[in-house]
């Protein structure tokens, strides 16, 4: 094999991490099922680095199939070749074949992650939180959260070694297995065990007229006939759609879950030490569902949204979106609560339909037990875990509020904090890519209004970045779903993301962060370019200050727009990071400076 570096690789000092990749099979949530592991873990170990610094991953595929891992919220900039999407800037790591990343950290900061590329192994377990530790000069946020000096002087402390909750979807069957039954019967993997807790959970399993009681409170519920014990609703209008003669219960289509038998699975505990303040990292890492955080009895602090420091709010829940992170600070000051030695739940619970459950983790005061016998504090054991609260619960089972008027916050209503985080051209676009996310079969999801996909078998085709180093641009055009034309460097980029209706779809941008300049749940965007919009005066529009996210979600009938400057030439995928959709073919490809994009670093 040859090895070609250009200089700057060649002079760099690597951190180094390792990642050997295994099939297992365990019990995460009480019951058995096959994972995909990394260095024996799932999540796998946190990939923590200094800002700038250069990064090399060193992947041994020991999995049954192949693999690819992509960085997510790196930037790539310079290294567009590291990203590990198959079929766009890699071919998938062989069974038994290793493969190197390299890349820098560069010029950014905070909690982003990494995750398989390939097939729906994502959702097996190949998953893991990378962090990025913010060079001295970045301005942080941390004295509007608190005037106390030894505070912020404990936040920039905790920063450097911060916790992480990740949450994930559990499906009931390996991936390769729900994805057969999606495309051979036409089922979206829609519902799951559990929700996962840094690879902990229990299958909980909650009487009917506790969905109903909660359905009384939700309009959108009412008119739901049944919900199955996991929390599944059985709505008609999908069971009959299209006259399909299904064998509902064997298939385990929404509403029809096998008799639920709960477990008494450990959950993850989150230990204080006695410290005043938490910095913990929560990330949604689901294949599936939105999600609602919160802790009882804490409110808490947002400092950042996707590793970009925001200015902070006060809040009791967060919505992460699938792939979202929220950055926040707890503070843990026994005197606060009333029992402060009793556990305090830790929640994540889906925020739609069609199915209501809840992930639990423990907060705890104090540090975790001598003996390394996890303390399961026993006092959960087979408790009924539904009644019990220490303190004020703040989010139900229908991923709401219990008290309508506390705070819970979307991506979408934070600020970035920093200057050079907040959108500087404020002007007409100099290119507007319009899209269009629907689902035209009952699998078959699309960005574009023509129906163009991002078909599977591209996982496994020979990758664009490689079609272009061989001059082979005919490659380039052959895909519909492949953006038209290539956008230049320094260009000013739109995209306005329409959703028609069904369900919501969180975007996932490779390559680059981007502004949420217009935003609405009600309508699509009502104008060809956001210049036409301005002279109009639509009053969705911010151009002042806009979020900056590298996942947005676009509501259902609602729309986005997103804009971005071309300034990282390379091939980007743009897709829904739901993994039934993306592997149902939403996703887009968009083409950035190609007489820029360097030589590709073989590996
Ligand atoms: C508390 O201490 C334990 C054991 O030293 C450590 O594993 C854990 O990460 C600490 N928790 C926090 C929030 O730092
Ligand atoms: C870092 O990126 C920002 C934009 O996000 C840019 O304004 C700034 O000049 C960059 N700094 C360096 C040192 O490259
Ligand atoms: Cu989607």
């Amino acid at each position: 094999m040859l090895f070609w570096y250009f200089l700057p690789v060649l002079l760099a000092a690597y951190k180094l991490f390792n990642f050997d990749l295994e099939d297992t099979y365990e019990s995460k949530d009480g019951v058995y099922k096959a994972y995909k592991t990394i260095n024996g873990l799932s999540p796998g170990p946190p990939i923590i680095v200094d800002e700038d610094e250069w990064v090399e991953v060193h992947v041994n595929n020991h999995l049954q199939t192949s693999a690819a891992i992509h960085f997510h919220g790196v930037l790539q900039n310079g290294t567009p070749w590291a990203d590990g999407v198959p079929g766009v800037t890699q071919y998938p790591i062989a069974s038994g074949k290793s493969y190197q990343y390299r890349f820098q950290a560069k010029n950014q900061s905070g909690c982003l992650w990494y995750h398989s590329h390939f097939r729906g192994y994502l959702s097996d377990g190949l998953y893991g939180v990378l962090y990025i530790r913010p060079r001295k000069e970045r301005k942080r946020p941390y004295h509007h959260i608190t005037l106390n000096i030894e505070d912020q002087e404990l936040l920039m402390q905790l920063e450097k070694n911060p916790s992480f909750l990740i949450a994930d979807d559990s499906f009931k069957l390996p991936m390769d297995d729900v994805v057969m039954r999606m495309f051979r019967y036409g089922i979206d993997p829609l519902c799951i065990q559990s929700v996962l807790i840094n690879g902990k959970g229990r299958i909980y399993c909650h009487p009917e007229r506790r969905f109903r009681k909660l359905a009384s409170k939700n309009p959108n519920l009412r008119h739901i006939p049944y919900f199955d014990c996991l929390g599944c609703l059985r709505d008609d209008s999908i069971v009959h759609y299209k006259g399909s003669t299904l064998d509902h219960n064997a298939l385990e289509f929404p509403g029809y879950s096998a008799p639920c038998k709960p477990t008494y699975s450990l959950l993850h505990i989150h230990y204080t030490n006695n410290t005043d303040w938490q910095y913990i990292n929560v990330l949604n890492a689901g294949g599936q569902y939105t999600k609602l955080f919160s802790i009882d009895d804490h409110e808490f602090y947002v400092v950042a949204i996707d590793g970009i420091f925001v200015t902070p709010q006060r809040v009791s829940s967060v919505v992460l979106p699938v792939g979202s992170r929220f950055t926040i600070c707890v503070e843990t000051r026994k005197e606060q609560h009333e029992n402060a030695n009793l556990p305090f739940f830790i929640r994540f619970t889906t925020t739609h339909a069609p199915q209501f459950v809840e992930g639990l983790a423990i907060l705890q005061y104090g540090p975790p037990p001598k003996n390394d016998q996890e303390s399961d504090c026993s006092l959960l054991g087979k408790a009924n875990l539904d009644l019990y609260t220490n303190g004020i619960r703040y989010t139900d089972l229908d991923g709401h509020l219990i008290e309508p008027n506390r705070k819970a916050i979307w991506p979408q209503q934070t600020r970035p904090y920093e200057e050079q985080n907040k959108l500087k051209h404020k002007s007409a676009a100099d290119v507007t890519f319009p899209f269009y996310l629907h689902r035209f079969e009952l699998v078959q999801f699309s960005m574009f209004r023509d129906g163009s996909q991002l078909p599977l078998h591209m996982e496994l085709k020979k990758p664009l970045l490689d079609s272009l180093a061989e001059g082979e641009f005919s490659q380039l055009k052959l895909l519909p779903a492949i953006l038209q034309p290539p956008v230049r460097k320094g260009q000013v980029i739109d995209l306005i993301l329409d959703n028609y209706k069904h369900i919501n779809h969180p975007v996932h941008m490779h390559g680059h962060f981007v502004h949420v300049i217009s935003y609405s749940d009600k309508e699509n965007f009502p104008y060809k370019t956001v210049q036409e919009a301005i002279e109009n005066g639509y009053t969705n529009l911010n151009l002042e200050d806009p979020p900056y996210l590298d996942v947005v979600l676009v509501p259902v009938g609602g729309h986005v727009v997103l804009r971005f400057e071309a300034d990282n030439p390379g091939i980007w995928l743009i897709h829904c990071h739901n993994i039934g959709h993306l592997m149902g073919g939403m996703g887009a490809v968009l083409l950035e400076s190609l007489d820029e994009i360097p030589q590709t670093a073989r590996n």
